[in-house]
């Protein structure tokens, strides 16, 4: 076993214009995030991963950087930002930053010189192509955003890349001078003091030579295996390494949809010398359809314990897991995956069980340490999320789409369920600013709010709290094997760690009725002591599970 911070940390995830507004403008800031430091303190979190803070022109909040060595004038300074760095290093919190470097903002210094002509020396540093004979785009990769993966410009006639919005051009890494502009970026924020790097779709770096049509009837297709997990991209990330990572004491996770076990065990093999952890996409997809997320499909216990399985069992030896539920892209879990009505907090807590007893780094959500929810807003209008927004158009325009299904679709799966502002308070704009926020704040934050669950002992946020801290006390949480028991329960999934000696067994009910509980020796009739639960101890039957009821014990 070897031991290291990253495997024994949890991470915050803070995505800042949802966070705290200090000025009134609607739009969180660095001073509210500021203001908010003792009450991540508070809840234990080790590290902080920041969403982008950089110069932005905002089609995707952020994600599209036009200048990397500057903070967004709407988040503040760099003056506030080395103080809210002191503030969290003075509480002993680490800092991973944003990084997005597998496109710029349309907006970028070196996109505007490289569109500006062929000639220009910044060409290069983006991906562009003529269109084919009869004018139609270069080849029919579809955008993860609706519409074409290309964008014809008309200075000089070509078509450039674009897997996300339009604005958001696709970096040649295929460039080694690109290459050594990114390096040195990295160095800079390495230099001030930043703690690591999560590394927004790193995964797709790559993208295969001569950019060969994907598979697909119609108009579009799917080109992901041709940018996937692409033919350099370990080459890239191990040169990064050499040149960057190795140089300081960092944390490293990068986001990649569509990663395999295979290619994460490449990825995350501290051989290799690339990254730490990766975030994985196989259980977000549960309950999507064939036609992708917007399609809704029930998920089943079986269908996400199969998954998670799998991967526990797939880096238990090499490479690492990151452990989530939630993100800014994602619904909240405790909608998704728990029961946001009558038994919210204690399906908050199960699943919160489920996160920090698996093997590998839990990752918590900015809001999931209170239970918050999904939201439903009775009209698109209110709606920011250029992603939904694009497949709302896209759907009701091109395809003649049903409104109502077209909604629900977005209730369920929009990714501004996890962006409508923190719930700081019961007082106007639940506390998070003095003015109109930029997206509307849930309506049950006079209910859901820190105030209220910071007070009270049995809250969603002290689980939470106790769960961090038993991580501190007990190794086995860390780097205890994983060993599944009951594989075909309807409802309960259970399984063991183990530490030499110690052995905890993990129980969670992920249904609203009570569950059967039955071990198969020697678990069964081993002498369990409870270390945490979501209910009291009193009512506690042997052969049971209450209502999303989730228990650890320990062993002997
Ligand atoms: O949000 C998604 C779920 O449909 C994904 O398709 C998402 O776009 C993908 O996971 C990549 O996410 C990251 O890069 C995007 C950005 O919009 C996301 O917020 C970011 O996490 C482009 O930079
Ligand atoms: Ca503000």
């Amino acid at each position: 076993m070897e031991r290291a911070f990253w495997k024994e940390a949890v991470v915050y995830q803070i995505y800042p214009r949802s966070f705290m507004d200090s000025n009134g403008d609607g739009i969180g800031d660095l001073r509210g995030i500021i203001s908010k430091l003792d009450y991540l303190q508070e809840l234990g979190v080790d590290v902080v991963w920041l969403s982008p803070v950089y110069q932005s022109p905002n089609d995707d909040n952020g994600y599209d950087i036009s200048d990397y060595y500057n903070i967004m004038n709407e988040f503040g300074t760099m003056a506030d930002w080395e103080e809210m760095l002191e503030g969290m290093h003075r509480r002993g919190i680490k800092l991973m930053m944003d990084l997005v470097v597998n496109h710029t903002s349309d907006e970028h210094a070196w996109f505007v010189e490289s569109r500006s002509s062929k000639e220009n020396p910044y060409r290069d540093y983006y991906i562009w192509r003529p269109g084919k004979e009869d004018g139609r785009p270069p080849n029919n990769w579809g955008s993860f955003f609706s519409g074409p993966a290309w964008k014809k410009d008309e200075a000089a006639g070509e078509y450039y890349l674009h897997l996300f919005s339009t604005k958001q051009p696709d970096l040649n890494w295929d460039n080694p001078k690109l290459r050594t502009s990114i390096y040195d970026m990295m160095k800079f924020w390495l230099d001030k003091g930043v703690d690591g790097f999560r590394m927004d779709v790193i995964n797709l770096i790559s993208k295969v030579e001569g950019l060969p049509d994907g598979t697909g009837e119609g108009e579009l297709g799917d080109g992901s295996p041709h940018y996937m997990n692409g033919p350099h991209v370990h080459e890239y990330l191990h040169e990064m390494n050499q040149e960057v990572l190795s140089k300081y004491d960092v944390m490293t996770v990068g986001e990649m949809p569509g990663v395999t076990i295979e290619e994460a065990v490449k990825y995350t093999d501290a051989a290799r010398e690339e990254l730490q952890m990766v975030f994985q996409f196989e259980h977000m997809h549960v309950d999507a359809g064939e036609q992708g997320k917007w399609e809704l499909a029930p998920w089943t216990l079986h269908k996400l314990r199969d998954i998670l399985h799998k991967w526990q069992m797939g880096l238990q030896h090499h490479g690492w897991n990151s452990l989530y539920l939630n993100n800014h892209d994602q619904p909240r879990m405790v909608s998704r995956f728990g029961n946001d009505g009558e038994y919210r907090v204690q399906s908050a807590k199960m699943l919160a069980t489920l996160l920090h007893t698996l093997k590998g780094t839990p990752y918590i959500y900015q809001g999931e340490e209170l239970g918050m929810t999904n939201v439903k807003f009775g009209s698109i209008e209110e709606y920011k999320d250029i992603e939904t927004l694009n497949m709302y158009k896209d759907r009701m325009d091109r395809l003649g789409g049903d409104q109502k299904e077209i909604m629900e679709s977005i209730y369920a799966k929009g990714r501004d369920n996890a962006r409508t502002p923190m719930q700081w308070n019961d007082g106007p704009q639940a506390g998070f600013t003095s003015g109109t926020p930029w997206i509307s704040i849930n309506p049950n934050y006079k209910e859901i709010n820190a105030a209220q669950a910071v007070q009270d002992p049995d809250s969603v946020f002290h689980y939470y709290k106790q769960l961090i801290a038993l991580r501190k006390q007990h190794l086995v949480m860390v780097y205890g094997d994983y060993e599944l028991l009951l594989p075909d329960h309807e409802f309960i999934y259970a399984y063991t760690r183990t530490l030499d000696q110690e052995q905890w067994l993990i129980t969670l009910n992920f249904s609203g009725a009570p569950a059967f509980l039955e071990l198969p020796e020697p678990y069964e009739s081993a002498h369990k002591e409870r270390v945490i639960g979501n209910y009291s101890e009193a009512g506690m039957e042997p052969h049971f599970l209450r209502p999303y009821e989730a228990r650890v014990c320990r062993l002997s």
